[in-house]
């Protein structure tokens, strides 16, 4: 008999206009190119880590994965079966704000915040006979932004493993320590636990997951694990939500062999996301989890994001990555430019980062593998288009076949950056520091006109986003940072240049479309995502569905 039991939903979105996609397939013809939302093949690593803790704690927590891919009939039926005698929440778990520039993307997120308060007044607000408590409808993730558009009872932000365990307890009619703070979005109140203040849960050293037979894991899945939580720096620019840790907050050895030998062992599975904020801050967690891997009867493939700097400096960091199976790198270089660098604290002499990563990707290389989505950011101060164009021309000769990601400098300003479990230091000081100004669209004579169709309302969507500032400073203003985007994304048809982003291998692995190995090939090489993934994917999360409907 479980103390308690819960229902969480997940689903990673993948958006309609995410990176990977505006900026590598817009070489793709158009009816080949995906135009429905995208249901997103991976786990929900948050739903899971939680179920996988309350679990422990003597609750039976179920997680229904690839939410957005269930429509309200399905989900009907599932409640109907599951709530029961002491059920006590059923939960949206999300990584992301829903919606984004895509039209689809935003009549999706409004379907799916409509289908969730349906199943709110049916299950929960007018109480459900079968069950002894009110059947909360409830919300966690890292930034409530991600969360604010469900209608929930109670908003958790931030790793919530110790506020759910209160929250249980509560809910149970025993003594708890939960703290629920009243705040106002967007003019409304909302109930709202905010773990990173009051219910601090990091580190936490046995952050593993465990998946049970009725998740239906297949061998081809890339999973998510995290091997600490935090990272030691404090960058100026970090919005992550535990910086500058001192101790030791990696994950205890032990507890990582075990997670992936079960999976393993359970699933077959062998290839990972590794969800730390910064993996290579330490030499020595490299080593501890090079050593880890080492014990196992298999070997797994790892992606995850990388201190491109730290890599440049520290080659011995290289050969312990490679023991641990992380060839796939994500670099948030951000510039090339030495000045704009130095402001976003990213001070390695430009020269000697680029001599590091040509050298990182041959050694990786000689090694047998390697791949690296590089990312930068448009119109940081001192960058002019030219040097930052020169940055891109540099990455394209020099780092061939890998990925690219380019993004405008946002700066967030009133709900967004209230909603916020850490924002960054620039995020709350960039006004005040005297280098940027607020202006106008009529100031930078915004004309959507100029932007590349494709691209449009992707621009126009940002540029009129609540959340964010119009900014210039002596070098650039936001609206030139949007041309230099449109332009550069409309007209890269770089397909023999570049392939999949390490963060979406997923869409081309998971369903037996490509192996990982040629995830390092270009787009000249392997089909990129399209129509055909997508109908895969949707056949995969169909049987998924009939399986957990008792279907099949
Ligand atoms: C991996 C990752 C990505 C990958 C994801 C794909 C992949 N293959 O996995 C990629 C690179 C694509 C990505 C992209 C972006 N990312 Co990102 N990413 C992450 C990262 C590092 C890990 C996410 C993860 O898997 N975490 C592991 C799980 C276990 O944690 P979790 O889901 O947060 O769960 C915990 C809590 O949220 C909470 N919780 C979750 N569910 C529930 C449910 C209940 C009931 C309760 C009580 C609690 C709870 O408790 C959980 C356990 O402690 C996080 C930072 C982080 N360390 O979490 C940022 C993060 C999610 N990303 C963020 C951002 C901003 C972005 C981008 C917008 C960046 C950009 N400018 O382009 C894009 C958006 C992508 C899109 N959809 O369009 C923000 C999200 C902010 C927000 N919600 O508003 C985060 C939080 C980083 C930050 N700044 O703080 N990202
Ligand atoms: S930008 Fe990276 S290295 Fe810097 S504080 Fe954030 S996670 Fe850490």
């Amino acid at each position: 008999m479980s103390l308690g039991h819960g229902i969480i939903l997940g689903g990673m979105q993948e958006r309609e206009d995410n990176g990977d996609r505006r900026m590598n397939l817009e070489s793709q013809k158009n009816d080949e190119k995906p135009v429905d939302s995208w249901p997103g093949i991976k786990r929900a690593p948050g739903a899971h880590r939680i179920a996988t803790h309350l679990r422990e704690e003597g609750y039976d927590i179920e997680v229904i994965d690839f939410w957005p891919a269930w429509n309200y009939e399905e989900l009907r039926e599932l409640f109907l079966d599951r709530i029961r005698e002491d059920t006590m929440f059923v939960a949206v778990s999300a990584i992301f704000p829903n919606g984004g520039a895509g039209k689809h993307d935003q009549e999706w997120a409004r379907q799916r915040y409509g289908i969730f308060s349906k199943l709110k007044e049916e299950f929960g607000q007018y109480g459900d006979p079968r069950s002894k408590y009110k059947v909360d409808f409830i919300g966690g993730a890292q930034n409530i932004s991600a969360i604010i558009g469900y209608q929930c009872d109670y908003y958790f932000a931030g790793y919530g493993e110790k506020a759910i365990t209160e929250y249980c307890k509560m809910k149970r009619g025993l003594e708890h320590d939960l703290i629920i703070r009243e705040r106002e979005y967007y003019g409304a109140k909302r109930q709202v636990v905010e773990c990173r203040h009051d219910h601090p849960a990091f580190p936490w050293t046995h952050a593993h997951i465990k998946y049970e037979d009725r998740d239906y894991i297949q061998p081809d899945e890339i999973l998510s694990i995290e091997l600490s939580r935090g990272c030691r720096f404090q960058c100026k620019f970090c919005s992550f939500s535990v910086l500058g840790v001192k101790d030791d907050y990696t994950r205890c050895d032990e507890s990582v062999y075990q997670e992936l030998l079960e999976n393993y062992e359970r699933w077959g599975t062998t290839m990972y996301t590794i969800t730390d904020e910064t993996i290579n801050d330490y030499t020595e967690k490299l080593e501890k989890f090079a050593n880890v891997v080492e014990r196992l009867p298999f070997k797994p493939h790892f992606q995850g994001f990388i201190r491109g700097d730290l890599l440049a400096a520290k080659p011995e960091q290289w050969e312990p990555m490679w023991r641990m199976g992380l060839w796939s790198h994500f670099y948030g270089i951000e510039t090339l430019n030495n000045d704009a660098g130095k402001y976003v604290g990213k001070g390695m002499k430009t020269e000697r980062l680029k001599d590091g990563l040509i050298a990182a990707r041959e050694w990786f290389q000689k090694q047998g593998l390697y791949k690296a989505t590089i990312a930068f950011i448009i119109g940081l101060p001192y960058e002019t288009e030219e040097t930052f164009l020169d940055g891109i021309e540099w990455m394209r000769k020099n780092m061939p076949r890998q990925s690219v990601l380019f993004s405008p400098l946002q700066i967030a300003q009133n709900e967004t950056l209230n909603m916020m479990t850490n924002p960054s230091i620039f995020d709350k000081t960039a006004l005040q520091s005297g280098i940027f100004r607020e202006v106008s669209h009529e100031h930078m004579g915004v004309d959507f006109n100029e932007i590349p169709e494709s691209m449009r309302n992707v621009v126009q969507f940002y540029m009129n986003a609540n959340g964010v500032r119009n900014w210039e400073h002596d070098h650039m203003n936001v609206w030139e940072a949007w041309k230099i985007f449109a332009n550069l994304a409309a007209e890269t048809p770089l397909p023999e240049e570049v392939g999949p982003g390490i963060f979406y291998y997923h869409r081309y692995v998971t369903g037996g479309m490509n192996t990982i190995e040629e995830m390092q090939n270009t787009f000249a090489e392997i089909e990129p995502y399209g129509l055909k993934h997508l109908a895969k994917h949707r056949e995969l999360i169909n049987n998924y569905i009939g399986r957990k409907l008792g279907r099949s």
